[in-house]
């Protein structure tokens, strides 16, 4: 196993330096996988949270040249380049904090750290590209006026962010914000912020200029939602609860804010009875539900099978939950870690007490696995007779519990798949192509996977439909969030223009 790493004692990141929070109250962190308290991190007020705005707001549009958004792109990518370089310096270190912190496998976490790396990358290279897109020309249909498109940044942001893939998540958001020229104060969730602070040391070990990022730990409410309803704040970024995305819109409307939200989903994986290669399908079923304890956004928590191969596939499907390894995250070879807390161990057991209730089978797991005394570790569930209107069917678990039901026709697949107030993700697996594109474009959500589940590219836009929220993160998509299009138009007809 991993040695422990020492876990770093941060304060919050403001203007460039470390301070301890104002009212001098810090959050215990706990490893999921042992209950042990390993270290604790600063509980911010609405007192930082105005200190924090304040340096966001200086290194936004400070004089003499310095400002963070009249920097050109190539020079924002430089440090971006930077922090993606340190990032691959500490890797191990960072997968480590991440692993202890959320009781992610620790394999999982360095994925995740190279994601990290890869995404400061992209977005670098975004923001040289962007220097040479500035005055795009409007072709207008008259002489005498000429239009063009300056790309502008939106101003601070509010980078709110959920404990799944705490580093990963951020980034996302952190990284297109510096590209555009955004200012931006980061809250992540206090169930797992140790690794956000160590972006904050590594901001630091390059040189970022003050205040370009600002890293505020602490309770949602105490911490989170006076970035949302703070008027010097421009836009909100939040990737989280449906519930809290609902609290974060109604403050953002008060100041007429754009958000830009990615909540939960429900999203549904359809198999048909045409896959010649059914342990693929298995294996992309199991991944797609399980992986990093199916604490994802975009999990396809709802398996749906063909009648003709429901049966063959479940027995597989239940060997393979069997073979998963389960332990410790630090474990050479651990599949499932723990869950992140002790409170979404709670609730996922009750999730799956009520499915029971409800008249659900529980065909395999739903409790804890013996082996394992300590920590919050629950098996891979596999739950049976679900009918439309039970809980488990409608309401995103967050946790390693796939419901699954059977459909004869594609049409019912379909009204299956869209029987969701959620939008976010969904998959098909046939060896049809035809049928597998058929059903991408009726699917109602922002992402389709044909023949896999969860491949994350940064290249590509993310985001949901319905309750799933609104805008797209990664990709060039990512990077509009953060610009604001202004159009100048210039008389002109006195004049060579
Ligand atoms: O989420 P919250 P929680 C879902 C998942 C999970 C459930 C609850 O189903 O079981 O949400 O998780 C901050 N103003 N997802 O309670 O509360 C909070 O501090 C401003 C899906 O952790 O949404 C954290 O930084 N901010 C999701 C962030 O919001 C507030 C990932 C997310 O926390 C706030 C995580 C407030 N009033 C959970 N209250 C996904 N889409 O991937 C809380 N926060």
């Amino acid at each position: 196993m991993a040695a422990r790493p020492e876990i770093p004692r941060r304060g919050l990141f403001i203007g460039g330096g470390w301070r301890e929070p104002t009212l001098g109250r810090r959050i215990p962190v706990i490893n999921p996988a042992t209950e042990d308290t390993i270290g604790d991190i600063p509980a911010a007020t609405a007192e930082d949270v105005e200190l924090a705005v304040a340096a966001a707001r200086d290194a936004f549009s400070r004089d003499g040249g310095s400002s963070w958004s009249r920097a050109s792109g190539a020079a924002r990518a430089k440090y971006m380049n930077a922090i993606a370089a340190k990032i691959k310096d500490k890797i191990s270190f960072l997968a480590l904090l991440e692993t202890l912190d959320s009781g992610k496998p620790k394999d999982e976490a360095i994925a995740d750290m190279e994601d990290v790396a890869a995404c400061f990358e992209y977005y670098a290279g975004l923001a040289e590209a962007l220097d040479a897109k500035q005055h795009a020309p409007i072709s207008l249909p008259m002489e005498n006026f000429k239009s063009y498109v300056l790309k502008e940044p939106i101003g601070v942001v509010g980078l709110i962010t959920p404990w799944n893939y705490p580093l990963l998540m951020a980034t996302w958001k952190v990284a297109p914000a510096l590209a555009a020229g955004c200012t931006a104060v980061l809250k992540p969730s206090e169930l797992a912020s140790l690794t956000c602070l160590e972006l904050g040391a590594i901001c630091e070990e390059i040189g970022l200029p003050s205040g370009v990022l600002n890293i505020i730990t602490g309770m949602g409410p105490d911490a989170g939602a006076p970035i949302a309803s703070h008027p010097h704040v421009d836009k909100i970024a939040f990737t989280g609860s449906t519930e809290t995305g609902k609290r974060i819109m109604t403050a953002a409307a008060q100041m007429v804010k754009p958000v830009s939200l990615e909540l939960g989903g429900k999203s549904p994986l359809i198999i048909f009875d045409d896959v010649a290669d059914i342990d693929k399908a298995v294996e992309w079923a199991m991944f797609g539900c399980f992986v990093n304890g199916g604490q994802v956004c975009s999990a396809t928590s709802r398996l749906l099978l063909h009648e003709k191969i429901a049966e063959r596939f479940l027995d597989r499907l239940v060997e393979w939950a069997k073979n998963i390894k389960i332990s410790d995250p630090l474990e050479e070879g651990c599949r499932l870690g723990s869950v992140v807390s002790e409170g979404q161990y709670e609730k996922i057991k009750k999730f799956i007490s009520t499915a029971r209730s409800e008249g659900g089978t529980i065909l395999y797991g739903g409790d804890r696995p013996k082996h394992l005394r300590r920590g919050f570790f629950i098996e891979p569930t596999i739950i049976t007779d679900v009918s439309t209107s039970m809980q488990i069917w409608r309401e995103e678990v967050f946790g390693p519990v796939i419901c699954v039901k059977v459909f004869r026709t594609e049409s019912e697949a379909v009204e299956l798949a869209n029987d969701t107030h959620y939008g976010l993700a969904g998959g098909v697996i046939s060896d049809d192509l035809e049928r597998c594109e058929r059903i991408a474009k009726v699917i109602n959500s922002g992402i389709v996977w044909i023949n896999c589940s969860q491949p994350t590219l940064v290249q590509a836009p993310w985001g949901g439909n319905k309750r799933s929220g609104f805008g797209r993160e990664l990709g060039e998509w990512g990077l509009e969030n953060y610009l604001s299009v202004k159009q100048v138009t210039k008389y002109c007809s006195d004049e060579k223009y």
